[in-house]
């Protein structure tokens, strides 16, 4: 198995102007006709197309029937040998839909016909040279019994429909704008249509229709008109126009991840699109706006602008992703977006960062693509784009975007040609800062300060240094923009931002007349970690006064962090609060303000996950005790306050709006909190039967499950009774059911198995019970004994055969086997070894536990 690398690109030898396809849908053998107008950009050189799992019917050069002597078929390829500079290739091939379970390429969602082509996929529709390079203008025919299939859908524009001789419907697509290969889409089925339209800002009507399963339109229409806030977004902040006059989304059972940006035809896991107050939580509904946002983005970033090779992925996924979080932020409150990245980096990303399959946001080298859709590749990839934009500003930034986009529309580019742009409009030198696409791993700032009253100065000293990662042993300094904030007692706060771009820095600052308080950081303002000398009490005046929330809230987690840290490090004996911890808690739950979904950060502890990254080996067992004794501290100190603020909240009927939203997340935490006393059982009863929205009702299973294991089981049991015939709400319960604390949970997994909607075959429900074990479980997923990786590595290679794709994100938790102590090492070792060495693992699964086992 031979990885590829970015070194070693080539432009590509071929090109294609025209494709034209032909699909006679059939479950299990579609015959697919290809006719692709070729020319040849390099000599002597025969034509190699991509193919996987195809059966070659026939291939015809200009109109002539070639024979076995002049192509030659391997597993992964076609290889015409000769070929003139320009000609026409006929191929047509035969696929069976109904038995792709990896998801990939044209396969069955349910009786729904679907494709997924990124990354690699279009290979097992037809051969073709595919890669995001090669963009042609295509035509699709699609065929199919016109009973069963009233909808025939493929990107572009709609160009005819009839009726055939043998009763079937034959629909015309054609797309105008050139497009790769991975941008192909086919849907064929049945389906509930909500339609709309969209004017433009310079006039123009698109049509805009969002496909549902039969019965499911009510719940489609929060996806419609988040649709049409994204496409106003975009033309007021970016100036950037939609293109065609439909635009479509189509919404489907099976799929690997949330949604495909494929152009004029989107393909959504309908979980990111279905929603009803009674079935849909808050977290839901925004969900669906900000992958709708993302999608809707991509038109630009990503489908009229793509990527020249994979390596380049970043373009287009970190700068929709920093797009799509703008989106949300100018939805919603900003301060939660941001809370809520931030909490996303300093999990997965460090973890990634930390382990085997460390990778910069443009990675080096490559044997699955489908591994390298990464929270590095997306999230750190979106915050670099944001650091951008903080030392551009704002303005300039949008520029720049403006300058890329105009330069590079309908071609393929590179990360380079993106930063180049931005370099030309801003007139800075960004070298230095292209290091954020190369080197890969998390910085540590060191901060420090020094006040010279005498002078009325203050200096502050900066300090980076990136610790070697799996793939790259040496690491030079990078630009690091670094906002502050300085809190005075008696004078006004001041905020700056200071450049770091040397391994060590001071920065001096005049006329300063008392030693302030640093805000380091503030709003998370790069993707590194932070060493600064803070007392208690400097970091509750930052929770207290901070201009920006996301400051306020880091500054709860970072004192949290340390007296979760001083109780890890202090044999047995127990770390006591500060009286003015507790008073400001109880001051935030006697006034909760006007934000309160901040007020309910503010509250909450740094979970698990968050903790572990600060260490180098993971304490397991005694973070999970400082986290539920400090848990069950606050509880019991804050009793009263606690449950007035509860008693306090109260809402109308459901609606997913600002205000509603954060007083539910409030609530949601008080109850929390409240259900580690004895005598709260009845609030959690209470709680759950007085819901009239799924938001409140997750918020009682969630707290009964964290503490009162007598009471989740009744509810759940009543929950799944209730809801055991929607497969997405189902998802839920299983989710609750795989994370619940207590060594029952084995049992509790094993009976979902069971459960008639449950089915190896679709990746909503396996990850729905083993995400959430191996994610959100790790009092029973880390288990001394190795039970919990035992189940895992089971899940792995069972699923592998069928989908690869989830089989290798399911794997992730056991590759950091390095970072636990002895005995979970060689635990989680055994299990990795026992995948490693089944004989045909995916090469999915093979590059991942091969990194992790080296
Ligand atoms: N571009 C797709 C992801 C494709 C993943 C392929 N394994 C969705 C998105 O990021 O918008
Ligand atoms: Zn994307």
């Amino acid at each position: 198995r031979t990885a590829k690398r970015l070194t070693d690109y080539t432009a590509p030898a071929f090109s294609i102007s025209h494709v034209d396809l032909c699909f006679e849908l059939d479950a299990e053998a579609t015959r697919v006709t290809s006719v692709l107008q070729i020319k040849r950009n390099r000599a002597d050189v025969p034509l190699k197309l991509d193919g996987q799992q195809l059966t070659l019917i026939s291939i015809a050069l200009d109109g002539q029937l070639l024979d076995t002597t002049d192509y030659q078929l391997d597993a992964d390829s076609l290889t015409v040998f000769t070929v003139a500079q320009q000609c026409e290739l006929t191929i047509i091939c035969d696929i069976a839909p109904q038995h792709n379970t990896a998801l990939e390429g044209l396969y069955m969602a349910g009786n729904t016909y679907c494709t997924q082509c990124e990354a690699e996929g279009f290979r097992r529709i037809s051969y073709f040279p595919d890669r995001p390079d090669v963009l042609a203008e295509y035509k699709v025919t699609i065929k199919a019994d016109a009973e069963r299939y009233p909808y025939l859908l493929s990107n572009g524009n709609k160009v005819s429909e009839h009726i055939d001789s043998d009763g079937r419907r034959v629909v015309q697509w054609h797309d105008p704008f050139p497009k790769p290969s991975y941008l192909f889409a086919l849907v064929a089925g049945d389906f509930d249509v909500l339609t709309d339209k969209f004017i433009t800002q310079s006039g123009r009507e698109v049509s805009l229709q969002l496909f549902v399963d039969k019965g499911a339109i009510t719940k489609g229409s929060f996806a419609l008109e988040s649709l049409k806030r994204a496409m106003q977004w975009d033309e007021q902040r970016y100036g950037l126009e939609y293109d065609l006059d439909i635009y479509m989304v189509v919404a489907v059972d099976f799929f690997n991840m949330g949604a495909m940006e494929n152009k004029g035809l989107n393909i959504f896991n309908s979980k990111y699109v279905l929603a009803d107050a009674a079935s849909a939580t808050d977290r839901d509904y925004f969900n669906i706006e900000s992958i709708i946002g993302h999608e809707y983005f991509h038109n630009w970033t990503g489908n009229r602008v793509t990527c020249r090779d994979w390596f380049q992925l970043s373009l287009k996924e970190g700068l929709t992703v920093f797009r799509d979080q703008e989106f949300s932020a100018d939805m919603g409150s900003a301060t939660l977006c941001r809370i809520d990245a931030v909490k996303l980096i300093r999990t997965a990303q460090f973890a990634e960062d930390a382990s085997p399959m460390a990778h910069p946001i443009r990675p080096e080298q490559v044997l699955e693509m489908n591994n390298f859709y990464t929270v590095t590749v997306y999230d750190k990839g979106a915050e670099v784009i944001r650091m951008l934009q903080t030392l551009l500003g704002r303005d300039t930034f949008a520029k720049g975007l403006k300058l890329y986009l105009q330069r590079h529309d309908g071609q393929a580019a590179t990360c380079d040609d993106f930063l180049q742009a931005m370099q030309d409009v801003a007139a800075q030198d960004l070298s230095q800062f292209r290091l954020w696409y190369s080197q890969s791993g998390t910085p540590l700032l060191t901060a420090a300060q020094r006040y010279d009253a005498t002078r009325s100065q203050l200096i502050l000293s900066l300090a980076q240094q990136t610790p070697p990662t799996a793939d790259q042993a040496e690491k030079q300094p990078l630009l690091i923009p670094v906002q502050i904030e300085l809190l005075f007692n008696t004078q006004a706060s001041q905020r700056h931002l200071l450049l770091l771009n040397e391994s060590e820095q001071q920065y001096l600052f005049e006329g300063i007349t008392e030693a302030p308080v640093v805000v380091w950081l503030e709003h998370f303002s790069a993707p590194v970690k932070l060493a600064a000398q803070y007392s208690d009490d400097d970091l509750l005046l930052i929770a207290r006064q901070a201009t920006d929330g996301v400051a306020r809230w880091d500054a709860m987690q970072q004192f949290w962090s340390r007296k979760i840290a001083q109780q890890v490090t202090s044999n047995a004996s127990e770390v006591a609060l500060p009286a003015a911890l507790f008073k400001l808690l109880q001051h935030w739950l006697e006034q909760p303000g006007t934000d309160m979904a901040m007020t309910a950060e503010l509250l909450t502890l740094p979970d698990f996950d968050t903790l572990a990254e600060q260490y180098q080996l993971i304490p397991v067992d005694k973070l999970l005790s400082s986290i539920s004794r400090f848990k069950q501290l606050l509880a019991e100190q804050l009793a009263r306050p606690l449950s007035s603020c509860y008693n306090a909240l109260k809402t109308g009927p459901y609606q997913y709006q600002d205000n509603d939203v954060g007083l539910r997340k409030l609530r949601a935490v008080c109850l929390n909190y409240l259900a580690q006393l004895n005598d709260n059982q009845p609030l959690l009863h209470t709680h759950y039967v007085n819901s009239d929205n799924m938001t409140d009702t997750m918020a009682a299973l969630a707290a009964a499950q964290q503490s009162k294991a007598a009471v989740f089981n009744e509810l759940i049991a009543d929950f799944a009774s209730r809801w055991q015939h929607d497969a997405l709400v189902m998802d839920k319960c299983f989710a609750l059911v795989a994370s619940q604390p207590g060594e029952q949970v084995f049992e509790a997994i094993d009976t979902m198995l069971t459960h008639p909607l449950f089915s190896w075959k679709n990746p909503n429900r396996v990850r729905a019970l083993f995400s959430a074990f191996s994610l959100r479980n790790p009092q029973q997923f880390h288990r001394i004994d190795g039970k919990g990786y035992q189940l895992l590595a089971d899940t792995v290679l069972r699923l592998d055969p069928l989908n690869p794709q989830v089989a290798a994100r399911l794997v992730t938790p056991l590759l950091s086997w390095r970072r636990f102590d002895d005995e979970r090492q060689q635990r989680m070792r055994a299990a990795l070894q026992q995948i490693a060495g089944q004989s045909s693992i995916s090469n999915d699964l093979y590059e991942k536990v091969n990194r992790s086992l080296d």
